[in-house]
């Protein structure tokens, strides 16, 4: 029974229930009230990180209170929620954000500078909330925002990682990985002692009869961890609705702490359980894009999975509802397939724990559950070993061998015969040891199936799931294109552009209409409003080249030509292709006469993002990036012709400098490996031009702002393959510019030759898996083409606002709209007016 204040005393409470500031007086207040009370700090000793700690508390008390009625009015409706269960949240900073979406910034700025501080300096404190590796974890930070802008009752279901995805530091051209330690202090988390979740590992299945006869499973054994729940508000965008995050963070059980141990003297020992179970949710694995099979990170998923369906089984009860009306109450939304456990899961709650008859329970479970692919290539496809499994959850196993085998016989049933059918869909994969595959599993348990931008989702029905297309029939899969949010990636990054646009426009409605964008192109004629435009470019390219110089000493000249490529390091992303067209461009430069040197545009080539630590390969392509800059940026004949950077560090805050500092952004990956990719989205918002493949998202963002306004380029899709056969079986043939380049490399004219020996065997002797070659010709035939398209400011600048003008269906309130209506089937929840209805 939950404790609650009785019926008499109900009005005190009330008048005295926290209202949260709106005046720039209260904000003082409040800011003051906590440098001095909560972080016992004086006037003497505020310096900017304590006025950054006691703004923040000021609007994280105003969120709360937000948050605390949200969640009574959406108890109260009791209708459908939705359920966002995703490893990986890439959230960025919380300040600036919660200060625009509640609509007090200029409250806020106002107030601290009467304190005597700038506004800039105090939201630059604050550490990035990093627990996510790349497009995967920011698309959920995008969504969460979306939900609760749109009014969606929606929680978020992650992990609290103690250690986010890692610093990078570049020492002597190398990366170098420091841990990320964010949670000294964190003023956005709730944390939620009274939210703690047994959870069960290991341990032996036995079987009993129940009163009613019947034999049930009863798992025993194994060890028990605790999940404490953290709550992160997650405000919408001047909504009423503050959703929720909920993060689970692991501790040792009170019941587990070895007492026996403790008692007879071994207390290191029993200090050491305690530690062991800290560590299920200590780091963020840092790779993107691949599955290593490690048991802790298994763990981590069951952990999780567990500990969020206990959340989420425990809230449905309370209702009294009957179960079967359990996926009219619940949508839950798998971000991938590392949360594929929920499904198993749910299953063993509602057939074990609720004694539900097997088919009943799985209805259930598959009505309940969607599945959104991230990727189709190969070794990010999750496998876990059974023999692993089998040690660390063993009911699960069983349950999943039931499935499959429930499953195997239905198509059996559809395809008599067809052995090799069977062998293929199968759960289990016939291996040694054997594996099971959750993307199949994954499919099988839920309703739906969706693939990230279109090419993805046709891509995933003729390739990973083409049997599976055949058994349950095309309507099954859908795609749902990934879209970004226009608070943070257009108004909190650009606010001189947000504002722009408003003026012109009347009003801030594109900011939830990004749609309502269209209507720039009516001013393509307007000179002062193209001139301000420019100037907004120019003043957002200074900012990037002061951060540049501050960072890395390089001076770059804010009037060249601005070419980014900033995202994780990947051979599938092709950073090498484009330093090898850095390369040629440098040579091209070195055999220029002085009068041809004077036609060219002069460019920056802007590198930015983090390999993972085991990725050699990728580790690599950054050596060769830097060791370029070395030699290009002090070259007395080239000058600004070129430059080349490499900016530490890219994270969520960084991106918010950079995003809006580009000309041209490079989106290059072999086509059909980048599921959708969400940067090009950004920079194409901001104003920035892309150069890219037949990729992803790249072809829905051409097809919305029209060829012209795209440089596209390289192999397609559908001949990849055949590519691929030929180098391995035919004849490989090098192109001849880049072998041109690859000489310069082993002549050593950017130190070392065998450092980069390996990056480039792989590409000349080892079969080009990525197209490097095949697509290098038209690569820098294309940059020529960018060259002479920005020495036509007017015309470029034109294709800059259109291009912009058409970027409405890139919001991902556009994409939670389609996930809610196709896939979830939940209604926003927007409060009562006061006024009637
Ligand atoms: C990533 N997938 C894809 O590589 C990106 O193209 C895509 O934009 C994002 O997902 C978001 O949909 C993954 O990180 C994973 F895990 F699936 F490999």
């Amino acid at each position: 029974v939950e404790a609650s204040i009785p019926e008499p005393q109900r009005d005190a409470w009330k008048k005295h229930s926290a209202q949260g500031f709106t005046t720039k007086e209260q904000f003082e207040d409040e800011t003051v009230r906590h440098v001095e009370t909560t972080l016992a700090r004086s006037l003497f000793n505020c310096d900017e990180l304590a006025a950054y700690s006691g703004a923040s508390l000021a609007f994280r008390d105003r969120l709360v209170i937000e948050w605390n009625k949200t969640q009574q009015r959406q108890t109260f409706a009791d209708q459908k929620r939705v359920y966002y269960l995703s490893l990986e949240f890439l959230m960025g900073r919380a300040l600036d954000n919660a200060m625009l979406n509640v609509g007090l910034k200029d409250v806020a700025r106002a107030g601290l500078k009467d304190l005597g501080f700038r506004i800039e300096d105090v939201i630059s404190q604050e550490h990035d909330a990093a627990l996510g590796n790349g497009g995967l974890g920011r698309l959920a930070a995008c969504f969460l925002d979306s939900m609760a802008t749109l009014n969606y009752p929606a929680w978020g279901y992650g992990l609290r990682y103690r250690y986010g995805i890692f610093k990078q530091e570049i020492v002597d051209g190398y990366q170098v990985e420091v841990p990320d330690y964010w949670l000294d202090f964190n003023p956005w988390e709730f944390p939620r002692h009274d939210i703690t979740v047994d959870i069960q590992f290991y341990g032996h299945v036995s079987r009993h009869q129940d009163e009613d006869g019947k034999n049930v499973a009863v798992w025993e054994g194994g060890e028990i961890v605790d999940a404490v729940a953290y709550d992160v508000p997650i405000p919408g965008f001047q909504t009423p609705t503050t959703n929720n995050l909920r993060l689970w963070s692991s501790k040792a059980s009170k019941g587990e702490f070895d007492f026996q141990k403790f008692n007879s003297g071994d207390y290191e020992a029993s200090v050491g359980d305690q530690q062991r179970a800290e560590t299920i949710s200590a780091v963020l694995y840092p790779n993107d894009n691949l599955e290593r099979g490690k048991e802790l990170r298994l763990k981590q998923q069951y952990f999780w999975c567990a500990a969020s369906l206990y959340d989420i089984v425990r809230r449905f009860k309370k209702s009294k509802k009957a179960w079967s009306a359990f996926p009219d109450m619940v949508a839950i939304q798998l971000n991938d397939t590392h949360p594929t456990l929920a499904i198993v899961e749910l299953q063993r709650i509602l057939v074990d724990l609720e004694g539900l008859d097997w088919v009943e329970a799985w209805g259930i479970v598959q009505n309940t559950f969607s599945y959104a692919n991230h990727t189709v290539m190969p070794e990010a496809l999750e496998k876990w070993s059974v023999p692993v499994m089998q040690n660390l959850l063993p009911r699960h196993l069983q349950i999943i061998y039931e499935v499959n085998s429930q499953f195997l016989q239905m198509v059996e049933k559809q395809f008599p015969k067809d052995r090799d059918m069977l062998r293929r869909v199968s759960i289990i994969e016939e291996s040694q040891p054997k594996m099971v595959r959750m993307a199949y599993l994954a499919t099988i348990g839920s309703h739906k199936v969706n693939g990230v931008a279109e090419l993805h989702s046709d891509l995933i029905k003729s390739t990973i799931f083409k049997d599976f297309v055949e058994i349950y029939g095309p309507d099954k899969f859908t795609n749902v294109t990934n879209g970004i949010t226009p608070r943070r990636w257009l108004h909190q990054a650009n606010p001189r552009l947000s504002e722009l646009i408003a003026s012109k426009l009347g009003g801030y409605e594109f900011l939830t209409d990004l749609t309502k964008l269209n209507k720039l192109e009516h001013f393509l004629d307007d000179k002062d409003f193209k001139k301000e435009w420019q100037e907004i470019k120019y003043a957002n390219k200074v900012r990037l080249a002061q951060h540049i110089v501050n960072t890395t000493g390089v001076r770059v000249n804010p009037k060249a030509l601005f070419d980014i490529q900033v995202k994780r390091i990947h051979e599938y992303k092709r950073q090498q292709l484009n330093i090898l067209g850095v390369i040629h461009r440098y040579l091209t430069i070195k055999a220029m006469s002085a009068e041809e040197r004077k036609k060219l545009a002069p460019r920056v080539s802007i590198f930015g993002g983090k390999a993972a630590p085991g990725y050699w390969m990728a580790k690599t392509v950054i050596h060769l990036v830097c060791s370029v800059g070395e030699v290009v940026n002090n070259d007395k004949d080239v000058g600004d012709l070129l430059k080349v950077v490499y900016i530490e560090d890219y994270n969520v805050s960084k991106a918010e400098i950079i995003t809006p500092a580009s000309d041209i952004s490079e989106h290059i990956s072999t086509a059909g490996t980048e599921a959708s990719g969400t940067s090009n989205m950004k920079f194409v918002l901001n104003g920035g031009l892309i150069i890219g493949t037949c990729d992803g998202a790249n072809i829905e963002i051409t097809r919305e702002v029209g060829e012209s306004n795209i440089f596209l380029f390289g192999n397609l899709a559908e001949d990849v393959e055949d590519l691929r056969h030929a180098h391995n079986y035919g004849s490989f043939k090098l192109d001849p510019d880049l072998a041109k380049v690859f000489d310069a490399i082993k002549d050593g004219a950017f130190g070392d030759a065998n450092r980069f020996t390996a990056l480039c065997s792989s590409i000349t002797d080892h079969g080009d898996y990525y197209l490097v070659s095949d697509d290098f010709n038209s690569y820098i035939k294309t940059h020529a083409l960018v060259d002479e398209a920005y020495k036509d400011q007017d015309a470029w600048l034109e294709k800059c606002i259109t291009s912009v003008s058409r970027m409405g269906f890139f919001s991902s309130d556009r994409c939670i709209q389609e996930y809610a209506e196709m896939i979830w089937n939940v209604e926003p929840l927007v409060p009562e007016q006061r006024n009637g209805k």
